[in-house]
């Protein structure tokens, strides 16, 4: 996009006033970096970067921008993959960097608060210093923030055993877009008093407030651990085998499944063979924690299981990383091949397996230089659906997927969010009375609709 006008010099003395001259950033060489998201294709242009210190600072902010009618986009690691949190419309942006307090920890109740800039691996550093464990993860862990992943309800590796980010919260402190500090940290686990704003601003995507901090729920930390690498010759048996898992294995963590096209890419961008040789149709690595040796119990599920290929089994070391290292570096080996679509969605468990082997067909008919890599959380059926070879704005692989998604009664996005990328698509699935129930929440809490305008409503919703 062509650079945005600079900010109105009276604009500008306000909000140097507020964040101090040091924290209000317009130089391109250095907003750039905030204007375009990690894999490249979604890339905007801001006339400025603010570093608030403190919540008061971020309503000062918003209470300042609200006033002038300026569109704000909030920021946390930048890691998000629909183009929810680059100002592709040259909004300014509001990044939670300097929010990054830990604080406190209640070792008693299994609870911590903690900023919005603060990264999901501090979390879990927190967590275990504490004697706990936090219950969401996911590969960019150490770049990606609190606020981000309670903005768009982020879920990761672990979502079958302690579900998605709404699970794990207490309370929010946010900044609505009236400036208004909403305060609700302090719920207590049972509490019965109205409506939960923040749920609601869980998963809202910077639409309804700026999340400044959360107070989330801890887990218990298992002691012992292992993980498996298992073959099957296709999705469907994968199914079956995992749903047999949850039903049998209390411990089971993680059902993580890749194909066979994406074992082969991982292991040349890693340079390590693949876990299993050769990759079998589909890989699944499923992982188990508890008291007791985790090894026997995850054999002894194994065992009961039918349609496994091959198999590894690793407790704690380098052959429980490097399992995971294959899964975990899908995304960073994709994006070696250059700016691709990511479509993130989810399947009912009796249509997972038809879409997963449907979907490279339908890919190639919309775009037929286009291919397909396909990995995901089996274990709560969402699948990443990447396609390379596409330009950045073509829309029909998008549609092609998506269509599939919705005619499977699936979701169009399972944990990632809806962004800019998947916006024309909100009202196809939620139908029209959601989103007007959702435009009128909008409204309310952003009167002057200054956060986040172009995320999560299509055009003539
Ligand atoms: C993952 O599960 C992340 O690794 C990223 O959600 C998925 O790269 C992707 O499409
Ligand atoms: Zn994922």
């Amino acid at each position: 996009m062509p650079d945005p006008p600079p900010l109105a010099p009276a604009l500008r003395r306000a909000l140097v006033e507020v964040v101090g001259p040091d924290h209000l950033l317009t130089d391109p060489a250095v907003t750039a970096g905030h204007a375009i998201d990690w894999t490249g294709r979604f890339r905007g242009a801001t006339p400025g970067v603010i570093r608030p210190g403190s919540v008061d600072e971020v309503a000062a902010v918003i209470g300042v921008c609200a006033a002038e009618g300026v569109a704000v986009v909030a920021q946390g690691g930048n890691t998000g993959l629909v183009g929810g949190s680059v100002p592709l419309a040259g909004e300014v942006v509001l990044t939670t960097a300097r929010l990054t307090t830990i604080a406190e920890v209640d070792a008693d109740a299994g609870r911590l608060t903690a900023g919005a800039g603060a990264t999901i691996a501090a979390v879990h550093a927190a967590a275990v210093s504490a004697g706990w464990a936090y219950g969401v993860d996911w590969a960019a862990r150490d770049t990606a923030t609190v606020g981000g992943s309670v903005a768009t309800n982020a879920g990761g590796l672990r979502v079958v055993r302690h579900g998605s980010t709404r699970a794990q919260l207490l309370g929010v402190e946010a900044v609505l877009g009236t400036g208004a500090v909403l305060r609700d940290l302090g719920r207590l686990e049972k509490d019965a008093t109205g409506y939960d704003l923040s749920g609601l601003l869980c998963g809202s995507e910077g639409t309804l407030g700026v999340v400044t901090a959360a107070r989330l729920r801890l887990v218990p930390d298992p002691p012992e651990r292992a993980t498996a690498a298992l073959g099957f010759a296709s999705f469907a048996a994968a199914v079956v085998a995992v749903g047999q898992m949850r039903r049998t294995l209390p411990g089971l963590e993680a059902a993580e499944a890749y194909r066979a096209a994406e074992a082969e890419l991982v292991a040349g961008h890693l340079g390590r063979a693949p876990a299993l040789r050769p990759p079998p149709p589909v890989t699944v690595v499923v992982e188990c924690a508890g008291t007791g040796d985790q090894i026997e119990t995850l054999g002894a599920a194994v065992a009961a299981l039918d349609g496994v290929l091959g198999a590894v089994v690793a407790d704690e070391g380098p052959r429980r990383t490097a399992l995971w290292r294959h899964r975990e570096a899908l995304t960073e080996a994709v994006a070696t091949l250059g700016p691709h679509h990511k479509l993130d969605v989810s399947l009912p468990a009796d249509a997972l397996a038809a879409f997963a082997e449907e979907v490279p067909a339908r890919v190639t008919e919309a775009a037929p230089g286009a291919r397909t890599w396909l990995f995901g959380h089996l274990g709560d059926g969402n699948l990443h659906v990447n396609v390379t070879g596409v330009a950045p704005d073509d829309q029909a692989v998008d549609d092609a997927v998506l269509g599939l998604v919705l005619a499977r009664h699936g979701s169009i996005s399972a944990e990632h969010g809806v962004g800019t990328a998947k916006r024309r698509w909100v009202a196809r699935q939620r139908g029209d009375v959601t989103v007007a129930a959702m435009r009128a929440v909008k409204t309310a809490l952003d009167p002057a609709g200054i956060l986040n305008p172009h995320v999560l409503f299509g055009d003539g919703d």
